[in-house]
């Protein structure tokens, strides 16, 4: 998969060089390359914002600079044309599905904002060439776009077939389609079996696969119904057997 990152501040992606994307980098599986706004500039100062028009607070990123790097980056006529992500807290939420279906893509762009946001035109040019999503990580205000593109990349890049070493530690996920979907994971136990007076759950360490499978079912409900009220109350009532309502 190719990933292209426009910043004004290309030293926030030095972690996409360690651990798990780093190695998905050296291997090839990720073409990372991030890209400096301001060498789109053409004056002495390098400017990449300006006031806004309306007046208010703050400063709005020029659309100039952000019309040259996207046709540099994605020329014209690109096929297949990239996905271009623009994080910002006026957006889609970003959830799992959502980095499933990027991670599904040959080509990202992601457009990092700083300040008030960047100019509204340069969207919705890009709209006219390739599909845009902007979208927010939840309900709180970062400074940047950057930290949130860290965020997605490593949601859509450990998806990727080969980044991760056990194929299972997916499909196992909270979040994850299937039986447990919408549910949050239970809690995870290893040796030793008694630590600081603390026993593992014994059913762990029965062998008896049915009924760890359901110990862990209920932990899940448990858990989702302490820290994530919301998630119950929006599943499927089909997905919810006997046993689940007693829990
Ligand atoms: Cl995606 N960007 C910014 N700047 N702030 C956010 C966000 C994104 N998601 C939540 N807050």
């Amino acid at each position: 998969m190719k990933l292209d990152i426009v910043t004004i501040f290309p030293d926030y992606f030095a972690p996409l060089d360690v651990s798990l994307l780093g190695k998905a980098r050296r291997t090839g599986l990720l073409d990372v390359r991030v890209h400096d706004l301001r060498e789109w500039t053409h004056d002495r100062h390098r400017t990449v914002d300006d006031t806004p028009y309306g007046g208010g607070p703050g400063m709005v990123m020029k659309p100039e600079p952000w019309g040259e790097v996207l046709d540099t980056v994605a020329p014209p006529g690109s096929d297949p044309a990239p996905r271009l992500v623009v994080p910002t807290p006026s957006g889609r939420p970003f959830t799992q599905a959502m980095a499933a279906e990027l991670a599904a893509e040959p080509w990202l762009v992601f457009a990092c904002g700083r300040y008030e946001g960047i100019d509204s035109r340069v969207v919705d040019e890009a709209r006219t060439r390739m599909r845009v999503d902007e979208v927010s990580l939840g309900d709180f205000v970062l400074a940047g776009g950057e930290v949130a593109v860290l965020v997605m990349v490593e949601a859509v890049g450990r998806l990727l077939p080969g980044v991760l070493g056990n194929a299972d530690s997916v499909t196992d996920d909270s979040f994850a389609p299937g039986p447990m979907e919408s549910l949050l994971e239970g809690p995870v136990y290893t040796k030793p079996p008694l630590w600081r007076d603390r026993p593992v759950p014994e059913v762990l360490l029965s062998g008896n696969h049915g009924a760890i499978a359901r110990w862990r079912r209920d932990e899940a409900l448990r858990r989702t119904a302490r820290n994530r009220p919301d998630l119950l109350v929006r599943m499927d009532p089909g997905s919810l057997d006997e046993h689940d309502r007693r829990v």
